[in-house]
């Protein structure tokens, strides 16, 4: 029985010293001390030794068990710590090294346009107000006085909701909402969203942004409004630059003019950009019609409106040389990262 015990230690000597991992050493455990280990079969025969070999063999047998227990706890030590070494070895961090900046992010060019726009406009006392993209017909067509036969209010020309409802195709029912709810005199600029049903090429894209201005006093005047819109082109291109008011029509101004800026690529000399007329078509603008101010209940004798409207992506693509509208909308990094 004793030489048992110790083929049984030598045994499980080696088998520990063996162990390379938990599930090795759990099974080592299982074989030596579990339910129907090699050491729990000694303890059962003991039944069949003399009575006077029981104690010693007893005593020997326990023995066994606390130092086989102790070598496994102490192999279970030894590979916790081999573990840790080996994993703290492969995740090392090296603090050290410096960190990766996140990129930076920065205006898109449309908003620098947009906001240089705000800014003039509000430092001549301007207002900034915004309003619905989806519109009534009445406030999009009727109330600026379009007729029911104008080309725009046709399905070509306007994205419809219903017979009623459509896509703004400009910003001025923003400014038809500030008149019926505020008294003259009234100073504003609407910028914003506007839609209209165009195939999309190098100019043209069915969404683009405006702003659109109005100022309503008792006293406004045509030589106001080319007063302002001269400040206003001034800003934009820089001071010096010839400009020019072509006649023009639109339903809800009379009179009507269409601003033209010297071509800022050419100055003047023709070329690509302007169509070799030395000018480029930056506004439209015009006195409001006495019939809308009528519409939204202002008294026509009394007072007078200038207003003018302008597509900020063309302010853009002419101010930053950018040839193709719709890079303005691809979100390509490298197109947008030269605006920083
Ligand atoms: C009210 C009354 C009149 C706004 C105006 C224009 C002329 C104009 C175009 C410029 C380029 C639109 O983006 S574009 O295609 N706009 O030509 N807009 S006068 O007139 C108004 C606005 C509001 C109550």
């Amino acid at each position: 029985m004793q030489e048992r015990l110790k083929t049984l230690k030598a045994d499980a000597w080696q088998d520990i010293t063996a162990v390379k991992d938990s599930k090795e050493l759990d099974e080592v455990r299982v074989r030596y001390l579990g339910r129907k280990g090699e050491l729990t079969g000694l303890l059962r025969g003991m039944g069949q030794l003399p009575a006077e070999e029981r104690p010693t063999v007893g005593r020997l047998v326990n023995e066994l068990r606390s130092e086989l227990e102790s070598s496994l706890e102490a192999k279970r030590e030894a590979l916790e710590q081999e573990e840790l070494e080996q994993s703290l070895k492969s995740e090392m961090l090296d603090i050290s090294l410096p960190g990766r900046q996140p990129g930076r992010g920065h205006i898109h060019p449309l908003n620098l346009v947009l906001d240089e726009i705000k800014q003039l406009f509000i430092s001549m006392g301007f207002q900034v107000v915004e309003g619905p993209e989806v519109e009534t017909d009445y406030y999009n067509f009727e109330a600026l006085n379009l007729p029911p036969d104008h080309p725009t209010r046709d399905m070509q020309d306007t994205f419809f909701v219903s017979k009623d409802i459509l896509l703004r195709s400009q910003t001025s029912p923003v400014q038809i909402r500030v008149m019926e709810n505020q008294k003259p005199p009234v100073r504003i600029i609407a910028p914003g969203k506007v839609y209209r049903v165009d195939d999309l090429d190098a100019t043209h894209t069915p969404m683009f942004h405006q702003v659109e201005g109005l100022l309503i006093d008792e006293s406004a005047t045509f030589g106001d409004l080319k007063g302002l819109l001269n400040v206003f082109i001034e800003a934009m291109f820089g001071k010096g630059r010839k400009i020019r008011f072509r006649p023009s029509f639109f339903p809800f101004t009379e009179p009507s003019a269409e601003v033209d800026v010297e071509c800022i690529m050419c100055s003047g000399a023709g070329c690509r950009v302007c169509s070799q007329t030395g000018w480029l078509e930056i506004l439209g603008s015009g006195m409001v019609d006495p019939r809308v101010l009528q519409i939204v209940g202002y008294d026509p004798e009394r007072y007078q409106g200038l207003a003018f409207g302008v597509g900020v992506e063309r302010i853009a693509m002419l101010k930053y040389g950018i040839a193709d509208i719709r890079l303005l909308f691809e979100n390509d990094l490298r197109f947008l990262g030269q605006f920083k």
